[in-house]
């Protein structure tokens, strides 16, 4: 298994969504300088732009009767397939569902390692699931159906956000000290093979509010420090799985 991200063009993102707005917040903080540098792109499709008819619409009732409204196949198909012909690469299209599999760090590195990721945010009851065969049977693409855990979203646009700011922050040229990614929580680099999360961490002041930072932090004893850490990681990490 490696863990290393290589690739050899500049990752691509692109996002569909009838709620495009909701997706703002990737022009902000370390994933909008990572695209204001131009070391990845990602790009925001209105699914409606896809949908025809005066009403522009994109969902209908569920074949077998039930509540709600289902995404018709059509609208996104036709948005999905415009994405792909404007790149040669091998596409990852990633179906937003709670019905999907549990999003987690080891995937942010597989996802990290794509060249063209495809996020498709569905609302309502989902997206027609012809969509998700269709796509399964094609050579150029690979579908992946993700959940970011087991609770309702209204739309997949949230978990985009979450997964996206998961995967980018991996990407050589995003982060500033790459050696940060050894430490952190669930971090599968480094030394972590035991996938700890990380120890409380503590800065200036050494009082605040009558408490104190633990003493073996201002010891200068390297050794200490790294010993004492390890075992608040091996204890908070414990204390997780209670
Ligand atoms: Cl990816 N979509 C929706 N609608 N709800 C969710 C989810 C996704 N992940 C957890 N809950």
């Amino acid at each position: 298994m490696s863990l290393e991200v290589n690739l050899l063009s500049k990752p691509r993102f692109d996002v569909i969504s009838i709620f495009p707005e909701y997706l703002a917040p990737l022009s902000l903080s370390l994933v909008g300088k990572a695209r204001e540098n131009e070391v990845i792109e990602i790009a925001v499709t209105d699914l409606r732009d896809f949908a025809e008819g005066v009403h522009r619409s994109v969902d209908d009732t569920p074949y077998g009767g039930g509540a709600g409204m289902v995404m018709s196949a059509e609208p996104w198909a036709k948005a999905i397939d415009s994405i792909a012909s404007e790149r040669s690469s091998h596409h990852e299209l990633i179906i937003l569902t709670p019905a999907g599999k549990r999003f987690n760090q080891q995937m942010a590195y597989e996802l990290a390692q794509r060249d063209h990721l495809i996020f498709a945010c569905g609302r309502y009851e989902g997206i027609d699931y012809r969509v998700t065969e269709h796509y399964r049977e094609s050579p150029d693409f690979t579908v992946r159906e993700i959940s970011i855990g087991d609770y309702v979203l209204n739309g997949g646009e949230v978990a985009t956000l979450v997964i996206l700011e998961a995967v980018i922050r991996l990407i050589p040229g995003v982060i500033g000290n790459p050696a940060s990614l050894e430490e952190e929580s669930h971090s599968l680099l480094g030394e972590n093979e035991e996938q700890l999360v990380e120890y409380p961490s503590f800065t200036k002041p050494a009082q605040w509010r009558g408490l104190d930072v633990p003493a073996v932090l201002l010891s200068g004893n390297h050794g200490e420090i790294a010993r004492w850490r390890a075992e608040e990681s091996m204890a908070r990490t414990k204390k997780l799985a209670e």
